[in-house]
């Protein structure tokens, strides 16, 4: 993009840029990177950041006066899409373009540390499957679950999201309510022949892992086995599919035929996956309209389902890592396990 300098705001292309998450400004361009922080991050800005200068933002100046400072460039991209901030810039830069491609676009393929912190943070979620098996039962509330979860992936560094969109930190939909694929936490109890659909997304060392799984409970109707096993076979295409070179809107396609095929495809109402990284969804897209093409060691979600409105929800989702040969992140079990 012709890009001299990259300026970011949002804190993932801060962490991603200078290993330091928080409020503050990290400046790269071809002599390094430089953070510019408020007097109030400046000590974690100094001891988490890596191979950077740390600066105070300037009294009377504040954070954009002393980054325009540090800024005599010819052209200039940001992450942030903040009329304020943009305008301030190009008020005192010669060329300023506001995009997040080339972040997103760097954070694409993963180096080998990512790989295992991503790595890791998958085992445990793998781990937290198997409390499911351990302490699911009828007339549990999915906001009990969700608790003893958290409680057991906190004491082992994750973290949650904050993924924007939902409350709450995972996904804990039983019954109709897992026909909803962004479905709340609620305290509904669990009931002899629901499904339940558990997606657990959780941050490890800056990274988000995101898988799930669904669990039957008690004694389950043939309908959601029969469902359940199109949705395996589906994410099981959609894992084949998976290699350098490959687009993703065939990863989708795979997916979606199999679905299509067995008569349920306008009950697969979302994309079959995306990127994971710093953020919860990231390049590439995997979907029926998607472009991208996948590379070696990106980092992506299979992960399609069924939803059945009122009735009931099943999806399978792992998290993978594209090579020759896909690296599933997740080792917990996709066969039907009732509860
Ligand atoms: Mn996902």
């Amino acid at each position: 993009m012709g890009c001299d300098a990259l300026v970011a705001f949002e804190p993932e292309n801060l962490f991603y840029m200078t290993g330091f998450w928080g409020e503050a400004i990290g400046i790269l361009d071809k002599n390094g990177c430089t953070i510019v922080s408020p007097e109030l991050e400046m000590g974690r800005a100094k001891v988490e950041s890596t191979d950077c200068d740390v600066v105070k933002s300037e009294r009377g100046k504040g954070s954009i006066g002393t980054v325009i400072n540090k800024l005599q460039k010819n052209k200039v991209c940001t992450d942030s899409d903040s009329y304020g901030i943009v305008s301030s810039l190009k008020k005192s830069l010669p060329k300023v373009e506001s995009s997040t491609e080339p972040f997103y676009r760097a954070r694409e393929v993963k180096d080998s540390k990512e790989i295992a912190i991503l790595q890791k943070a998958s085992s445990i979620l793998d781990e937290m499957y198997e409390m499911c098996v351990d302490t699911m039962m009828i007339g549990q509330t999915e906001t009990q679950l969700q608790t003893i979860l958290m409680q057991y992936g906190m004491e082992r560094g994750m973290f949650a999201t904050g993924y924007k969109s939902t409350l709450n930190p995972l996904i804990i939909a039983g019954g109709p309510n897992g026909s909803l694929p962004h479905a709340q936490v609620t305290d509904r109890k669990f009931k002899s022949g629901d499904m339940v659909v558990v997606d657990l997304t959780l941050r490890y060392q800056g990274y988000v892992s995101d898988a799930t799984r669904t669990f039957g409970v008690g004694k389950v109707s043939d309908e959601a086995k029969k469902v359940y096993e199109i949705v395996r076979q589906s994410q099981e295409a959609g894992l084949k599919a998976v290699k350098p070179g490959v687009s993703c809107k065939s990863v989708d396609d795979n997916c979606r035929n199999v679905i299509e095929k067995k008569h349920y495809g306008r009950f697969f109402i979302h994309s079959t996956g995306h990127g994971i990284g710093l953020e919860v969804h990231e390049l590439p897209n995997i979907g029926p309209s998607s472009k991208a093409v996948l590379s070696k060691n990106m980092a992506v979600t299979v992960e399609p389902g069924i939803s059945i409105p009122k009735k009931f929800g099943i999806r399978i989702e792992d998290s993978v890592i594209v090579g020759n040969k896909v690296n599933v992140m997740h080792k917990f079990t996709k066969e039907l396990i009732t509860v």
